[in-house]
């Protein structure tokens, strides 16, 4: 195996070479990080997460979902980096998330894709569930609040394919029973996706707004703000459906939606979608800025909760 010292954030990873850093991480630190088999996934994989506590008192919950599409490669790097700076950050903010707070992080939501992204198609985003001729349900589209009654597909060879029922792939079956059986305890849940630079928040499949949208704009604004600070990097947004397009099925809706998960947000990371980069494909050297001014914004957004 490797030493969790060989593993950084200067280059992408593939799915084994995360699975056993965080392996490791449990190995490292068995009082505070917990290795968590959040799911399966079609091909038999696991979903594999990191519970983050560092003591056994009763504290809020934050959970933070990557890669639930394949080729969005940023996503898992920045849970990644995340949960590294949790457990080894001397920055006196940066220590008191991980001293107040019970971190779920699941860098890999999507884990067959993500293999497929490395092995076959670098531009998969699905599952890869057969279906008919085609593959693949859009993982974001699959969860059981509003499901498929706006901005997905009923074809299975598109990629926003709804998948014939919701919560049809196991991933988000499996991913959603784990969610379910903390229900009450996760404060804040955040969805890593990339990219545009938005930060989002339910719904996605009404242009209706959340009852708390006085509190979501409060938060949203906290964090824009704070992502902005380190290297200029604009972020804009606001709610799913008016910011980017109707899209029912996603998780951060069903987060919010059925589990009394009263904050929920989504980050298209880097670049922006007007970068002379290709969208997907964001340079290993943009990993640690990326997930550093992040990092920032999370920190901002767990302060402004707090406060309400
Ligand atoms: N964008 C997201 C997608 O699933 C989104 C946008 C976020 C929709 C949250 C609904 C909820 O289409 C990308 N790039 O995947
Ligand atoms: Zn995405």
């Amino acid at each position: 195996g490797r030493a969790v010292e060989d593993y950084n954030w200067a280059q992408y990873y593939e799915l084994d070479d995360t699975y056993t850093w965080m392996r490791n991480l449990a190995m490292k630190y068995p009082q505070v990080v917990t290795l968590i088999e959040g799911g399966k996934t079609y091909q038999g994989r696991s979903i594999l997460g990191v519970k983050i506590s560092k003591s056994q008192s009763e504290k809020p919950g934050i959970f933070l979902e990557g890669g639930i599409h394949a080729r969005e490669w940023i996503a898992p790097a920045a849970a990644t980096y995340i949960i590294n700076q949790l457990l080894t950050s001397n920055v006196n903010s940066i220590k008191e998330l991980a001293d107040n707070y019970n971190w779920y992080v699941f860098p890999h939501a999507n884990p067959d894709g993500y293999v497929y992204t490395h092995t076959k198609d670098r531009m998969w985003r699905k599952t890869r569930t057969p279906y008919g001729s085609c593959f693949g349900a859009d993982p974001n589209r699959n969860w059981a609040f509003h499901w498929n009654e706006v901005g997905a597909s009923n074809s299975a060879c598109s990629d926003t394919y709804a998948g014939p029922s919701a919560f049809s792939e196991i991933e988000t079956r499996s991913l959603s029973n784990y969610i379910a059986s903390l229900k009450g305890k996760i404060q804040l849940y955040v969805s890593f996706h990339a990219y545009s630079q938005y930060l989002l928040y339910p719904y996605g499949h009404t242009k209706s707004l959340p009852d708390n949208v006085k509190d979501f704009k409060q938060v949203f604004n906290a964090a824009i703000s704070a992502i902005s600070k380190r290297y200029n990097t604009k972020y804009t947004g606001g709610n799913i459906y008016d910011a980017i397009y109707p899209a029912a099925g996603a998780s951060v809706d069903w987060a919010y939606g059925t589990q009394d998960v009263r904050m929920s947000f989504c980050y298209e990371l880097r670049p922006s979608s007007n970068s002379y980069i290709t969208g997907f494909k964001l340079p290993a050297n943009q990993i640690v800025p990326a997930s550093e001014e992040v990092l920032d914004s999370i920190t901002a957004m767990v302060g402004e909760v707090k406060k309400l």
